[in-house]
């Protein structure tokens, strides 16, 4: 296959883009970090059903949800990446109930929250996955303990993610510049392809649980039934496939809260923070129908939240029209 020009690579863009300005020494650390953990965990991801690496480890998570082995392979490839790069404090991560504090308290450095694999109930039917990354740096000189992951979403300096499907792409968001790199898997280097992300300002997906519909309240009912009169229905069941689209293509991703799910079903220390960052840096809005996702003082490392995540406007119509609706 004939390759077009010379592409920026990851590593290339690492060392212009970030530090910026001087400030956020070591992000580009964190960042090669993440994408050499995705090069690996793209390789089982493939490779998962011919070595046998499909199915659950037979454990349960803190959320009490069901562990894949790809889950916790995941897992422990980020954090042995997370932890090499010398640059990371601590990590808190779904798969694992406590936070994980480095060896070394360093003076600078980062706190790096993730799902390492977004969307486990699709790794066994070779559908769209991915992992999830809020980045936040500490205070110099600040010794870091389990409450220091417990700063909110407006805290973050820099977001990521990674889709594996029909190609793995890394998406990186810092202020006010999202990026994303594509995964040359011959060459294992990532390459930029989409410079300067921005939503589209025209709307034309809506991703949520159609199943869900009956436990809704009346305004959130009538919010997603809005939806539905406008919009396309695209819904893939990993998050993190359905924001990669809607950011791509124009759309509007919700999971709200609803009579089963009363926090909501997502977590928003390692999905709805740092894909919201993600979203408001390219133009976007993430809500939880009542208030700004990366506003919210978290209470806890694994806690959940309602999300209503993608294109500015509709974001704003749809929290608008359930808002409405409590009111009257
Ligand atoms: P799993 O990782 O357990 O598959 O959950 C994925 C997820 O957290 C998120 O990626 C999806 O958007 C959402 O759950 C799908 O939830 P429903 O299966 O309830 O639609």
């Amino acid at each position: 296959m004939v390759r077009s020009e010379h592409r920026i690579t990851l590593q290339e863009y690492a060392t212009s883009e970030w530090p910026i300005q001087g400030q956020n020494e070591g992000l580009d650390g964190v960042i090669m970090a993440i994408a050499d953990g995705s090069r690996l965990v793209q390789q089982q991801v493939q490779q998962a059903a011919l070595v046998d690496a499909l199915g659950a480890t037979g454990d349960t998570n803190v959320q009490g949800e069901i562990v894949q082995r790809l889950d916790k392979a995941s897992s422990d490839i980020f954090v042995a990446t997370l932890s090499r790069s010398g640059q990371v404090a601590a990590i808190g991560c779904e798969e694992i109930e406590r936070s994980v504090i480095a060896e070394i308290n360093t003076p600078g450095g980062y706190i790096v929250l993730m799902d390492p694999l977004d969307g486990s109930s699709n790794i066994d039917v070779a559908v769209s996955i991915g992992s999830i990354f809020g980045i936040w740096k500490k205070g110099q000189g600040e010794m870091v303990n389990e409450d220091s992951l417990l700063r909110p979403g407006n805290q973050q300096i820099a977001a990521a993610y990674v889709v594996y499907g029909s190609s793995t792409v890394l998406v990186v968001a810092t202020n006010g510049k999202v990026s994303g790199f594509t995964l040359d898997i011959e060459a294992g280097i990532f390459s930029l392809t989409h410079p300067g992300i921005k939503i589209p300002d025209e709307c034309a997906y809506y991703s949520t649980n159609e199943g869900n519909n009956n436990v809704l309240d009346e305004p959130t009912q009538k919010a997603i039934t809005l939806l539905r009169d406008k919009y396309s229905q695209r819904y893939v069941g990993s998050l993190v496939a359905d924001f990669h689209r809607n950011l791509l293509k124009g759309g509007i991703f919700a999971y709200p809260a609803d009579q089963n799910r009363k926090d909501g079903r997502l977590r928003l220390m390692y999905e709805a923070n740092p894909l919201g960052f993600v979203a408001e840096q390219a133009g976007g809005a993430a809500s939880t129908g009542y208030q700004r996702i990366l506003d919210i003082i978290p209470e806890q490392l694994h806690q959940r939240t309602p999300l209503i995540l993608g294109n500015k406007d509709v974001v704003e119509e749809t929290v608008a029209v359930i808002n409405a609706g409590q009111k009257d």
